[in-house]
């Protein structure tokens, strides 16, 4: 598969996904124009069907009947992929390549969770954020036109937090699952540069999105992550620009050769989103709207979401296509991690 490079695609400096494929087709070396906006406005301005559901980023591919607006950052990470296959994200070793893609999972699923509440849950976060996410649109928007947009944006994502989860009796759960994520970030990081060995998978470019605005953008959990993990804060400025790194075939570390650090990472999937999918795909299949569990001691409630059901049921579908001995070292590392229970689906 070909594709005229630039790589076309929209999006905006607040949005972590748009900051994840940035720093991936950095790493990449695949020369891209960004257009930093609506995609909607884009798509009209160039007589382009919108995708459904409208996400950011959107990337615009050159197909053979023209343009196409394409959304969702996993698949096409695996598109580029088909397109150039040097500086790849995806570990060739099918174990490796799995708990890659697990990680990726957790980073766009769960890490995001941390993002949208922290950014709109506490008060100085929704303040900080309304009054920049305008100016993320249009830098010289005028004074008036800019407290409209900031309540607006204010008032509807505030009123969106329901959507992720988060509310008072969610709120801790979520704060102590990100200072524990970012103990093993600190802890992993002492033993290699990123995830899965010398060279930065999906995964990482997955977690580095979620930790752009985490440590970039939003206040308290900028202050959380200085004061737990500083090797994260140092990271998120490395992953930005991996143009110059050089991988090696060598620089993924073999599962068995991994360090003890990955699965504290493991383990934080386990506790906390291993049970979230399974509650929100067993919530799906009875047709339920909203779904509630226990989560880490407490109390969960939150909207069902079909398209984390297929996440569940894909990451599932990997793990089957596993050969014996490749699941053999999948499980020894997710052992008593609580990641097992929701890799069982039949
Ligand atoms: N699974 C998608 C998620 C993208 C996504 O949720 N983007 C957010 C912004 S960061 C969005 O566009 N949300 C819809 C909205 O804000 O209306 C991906 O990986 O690209």
């Amino acid at each position: 598969m070909t594709q005229q490079q630039p790589i076309r695609l929209v999006g905006d400096t607040g949005s972590p996904y748009t900051q994840k494929m940035l720093a991936l087709l950095r790493y990449r070396r695949l020369s891209y124009a960004i257009t930093w906006g609506q995609p909607e406005q884009v798509c009209d301005a160039l007589g382009v069907e919108k995708p459904r559901p409208g996400l950011l980023p959107t990337f615009l591919f050159e197909e053979e009947n023209g343009l196409r607006a394409v959304t969702d950052s996993t698949p096409i990470i695996r598109r580029l992929e088909k397109m150039v296959s040097s500086r790849s994200v995806l570990p060739d070793d099918p174990a490796l390549a799995f708990i890659d893609y697990l990680i990726e999972d957790f980073a766009d699923e769960w890490c995001t969770k941390y993002m949208f509440h922290y950014r709109w849950y506490p008060k100085v976060d929704a303040d900080n954020a309304g009054t920049l996410l305008p100016y993320s649109f249009d830098v010289s928007l005028p004074k008036d036109a800019h407290d409209q947009l900031k309540q607006w944006v204010a008032e509807r994502q505030i009123s969106r937090l329901y959507v992720v989860g988060s509310n008072d009796t969610t709120a801790p759960v979520i704060d102590a699952s990100y200072r524990r994520f970012l103990a093993a970030m600190e802890n992993h990081l002492a033993h290699q540069k990123f995830m899965l060995g010398n060279r930065p998978g999906a995964g990482d470019f997955g977690l580095y999105g979620q930790l752009t605005q985490l440590v970039g953008f939003d206040p308290t959990p900028r202050a959380i992550a200085h004061e737990v993990s500083p090797r994260t804060v140092a990271w998120v400025d490395h992953m930005d620009d991996q143009s110059g790194h050089e991988p090696k075939a060598q620089d993924w570390v073999k599962l068995g050769d991994q360090p003890e650090s990955l699965r504290d990472l493991m383990q934080e999937i386990g506790r906390v989103y291993a049970p979230a999918q399974l509650a929100n795909a067993q919530a799906v299949q009875a047709g339920d709207k909203t779904w509630e569990s226990e989560i880490d001691g407490a109390r969960w409630t939150q909207q069902t979401f079909s398209y984390q059901a297929k996440c569940l049921a894909w990451t599932n579908e990997r793990y089957r296509a596993l050969s014996d001995v490749d699941r053999a070292a999948v499980d020894k590392l997710l052992q008593g991690t609580g990641v097992e229970m929701m890799l069982s689906l039949a």
